[in-house]
Parts: C-alpha cells; structure tokens; sequence
C-alpha cells in the first residue's frame, strides 16, 4: 500500500473511530435490533470495533483489545465461516461422516462471535450504572443492582477455564437471568438473549492482570455500558412480547 493511500485509510478509520459508542451500537444493528453478524451473502462479518482500541485505558489496554479483537473474535469469525463451507461441502457430496464434528464447530465458533460482538458494545470508557426498565427488572428479579453486581462478579470469576459470565433475558420466563457460560457455548438455557457479558478469556486480560482474574472482573465493573445493557433488555423484550 502506498504511503498516501494508508495515512488517508488511517484519517478515515480515527474518524470512524471517534464515533460515540451509542452511534456505532446503533449502526451495527438491522432494522430488526438484531446486531448484525452477517453479510448481504450470508457470510459472518466482523464489524468495526465501536471506539479506538485505547478507548478503554487503563482499566482494558490497546494492545489486549486489537489482539482480542483481531485475533481471537476475528479468527472465532473466520472460523465460522469455514465451519459453514464444510457443512454445506458434506451435504452437498452425500458424505455426512464428519458432518458431527463442524456442526459442534460452528455451535463455539459462532457463539464467539456472538458473545464477542456484544461484549465490545457492553464497554464504555465511563462508569455507568442499570436505569429505567432494565434498572426496574434487576430491582424486581435480584433485589438491587448491588445484589446482581456481587453475584454476576462472582459468577464470572469462578468460571471453571475459560468462558463468560452472562446477564440474559429468558424469553419463557419472563425473567433476566445470570449464566455461567463455559468456552462459548456450553451452560446456556436456550432461548437466552444475552444483554451484558464478561469475557473471562485468559486472552481477555491476562497481558495486563496475569493471573489475577478477580481483579480484571472487578475493574470491568469500572467500564460496563448499563446503557448498552437498558437498550438490549428493552429490544430482547419488545421482539419476543
Ligand atoms: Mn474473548
């Protein structure tokens, strides 16, 4: 790439990037609210991260977040797509025997790129708190906001390996609900439409925490967008009323 061509690609991307995190969400969704992890052909997207990758300093570094978000969401979704080709290659040949093992592929491949992509909208470089009806729901189905903290902390924390503490709305309860997801896949309740969730990854902090999981946890609490979170409860509601 010529010189000119890539500081004028640079301008545009710190452009873009200047963004408010609000806008970006907005920009990410389809006209369904779905966040949109898909193209005009069906392929899965990576879609711009919604702020600079310094944005989150210091509680989440520069260097954590284009290594998480180039490599490891960016491979889960290179991967997805890989998984899907072989599905459609073995239907297509009549030769099912491994059709197994890129189905369960797909099933952690694609649920990383789920998870990763709302993870990225959930962060903010400002301390934010639950309002309105989801504030109203955590009062309703936890006690308080303060209850709910102690125990999605908790819950994230102690994730045997790697995986996620998840914040859900479960559309057959009515409920929101809290889940301890390992890899990215496995614990779930079907039918869950996640609305803030805690990457406990060692990739998701080891550069900066090491070891310390518990510490990275309670630093997020520092930098999690309730109001990306009110906005998901109030779409995951309204879509399965
Ligand atoms: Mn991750």
């Amino acid at each position: 790439m010529h010189r000119k061509t890539f500081l004028k690609t640079g301008g545009l991307a710190g452009l873009g990037a200047a963004m408010s995190n609000q806008q970006a969400f907005g920009e990410n969704l389809t006209s369904n609210s779905i966040d949109k992890l898909v193209d005009a052909n069906g392929n899965f997207v990576l879609q711009p991260l919604p702020y600079n990758e310094n944005f989150l300093e210091p509680y989440m570094d520069a260097e954590t977040v284009h290594l998480h978000y180039t490599f490891h969401h960016g491979g889960a979704t290179k991967a997805a797509n890989n998984d899907l080709r072989k599905i459609h290659e073995a239907m297509d040949s009549n030769n099912l025997e491994v059709v197994d093992f890129w189905t369960k592929k797909l099933s952690y491949h694609l649920s990383s790129h789920i998870l990763h992509s709302i993870f990225w909208t959930n962060l903010t470089n400002k301390k934010t708190d639950p309002s309105g009806d989801l504030l109203k729901r955590i009062e309703k189905d936890f006690g308080s906001y303060d209850k709910l903290k102690g125990y999605l902390a908790e819950t994230s924390k102690n994730v045997d390996g790697n995986g996620w503490g998840i914040l859900g709305y479960q559309p057959y309860t009515d409920k929101i609900s809290v889940l301890q997801c390992e890899n990215h896949e496995k614990l779930t309740q079907w039918g869950v439409i996640p609305l803030l969730v805690v990457d406990v990854w060692e990739h998701s902090y080891y550069l900066k925490y090491k070891n310390k999981r518990a510490d990275f946890v309670d630093a997020l609490f520092n930098i999690l967008n309730w109001d990306n979170a009110a906005q998901r409860f109030n779409e995951a509601v309204r879509l399965t009323k």
